[in-house]
């Protein structure tokens, strides 16, 4: 195996609690000392559909619809509904990035992680933890191609198909 195959890409979000206390400095350069490269980087405000999709393997647990609002932001007030969507790629990048995580439940995680240190759990009983990183490499590519396009990574990560569409209104700037 050569080595860039050895090459993992992870989505992290810094989710909505993050950007409302301004860790993203302080996650990125956590990020930056694992020597990974970002291949992307968005805000995004997170609709119900793309929530809903993102969270789908917990679709049955009785907290889904507070995390839906959690990841869209609702609970912080209009200037927080929104996320920071990276994707890093590097050496066994999915597990570095878990690791300065932290456990899912913030009381549970590492004082020194990035949830150990910052997360919660709300009244509400969502495990408020500041960061997502996928956790394998199927969620990786499912959450990758969940949250970008092709042509928003700086080079395609996946194999690609060029098709043509037709009628396609889009937004220019005026
Ligand atoms: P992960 O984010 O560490 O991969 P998942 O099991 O994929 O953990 O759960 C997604 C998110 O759902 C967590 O980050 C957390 O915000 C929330 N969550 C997961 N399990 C629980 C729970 O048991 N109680 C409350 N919130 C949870
Ligand atoms: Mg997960």
């Amino acid at each position: 195996m050569s080595a860039t195959a050895a090459l993992q890409p992870t989505l992290i979000l810094v989710k909505p609690d993050g950007l409302k206390k301004s860790l993203t400095g302080n996650i990125l350069t956590k990020l930056a000392e694992t020597r990974m490269i970002i291949v992307g980087a968005k805000v995004v405000q997170v609709s119900r559909e793309l929530a809903e999709a993102h969270y789908t393997h917990l679709k049955d647990k009785p907290f889904f619809g507070e995390l839906v609002r959690y990841i869209q932001g609702e609970i912080y007030g209009a200037d927080y509904r929104r996320v920071l969507a990276m994707v890093y790629r590097g050496e066994d990048a999915i597990r570095k990035v878990r690791d300065i995580s932290g456990a899912t439940n913030p009381e549970e995680a590492d004082s020194t992680s990035i949830r150990g240190s910052y997360g919660r759990i709300t009244t509400k009983g969502v495990y408020e933890n500041v960061i997502h990183a996928s956790s394998s490499v199927e969620d990786a590519e499912r959450e990758i191609k969940l949250w970008f396009k092709p042509d928003e990574l700086v080079f395609p990560i996946y194999p690609t198909k060029t098709v043509i569409r037709e009628k396609i209104t889009e937004k220019v700037w005026a």
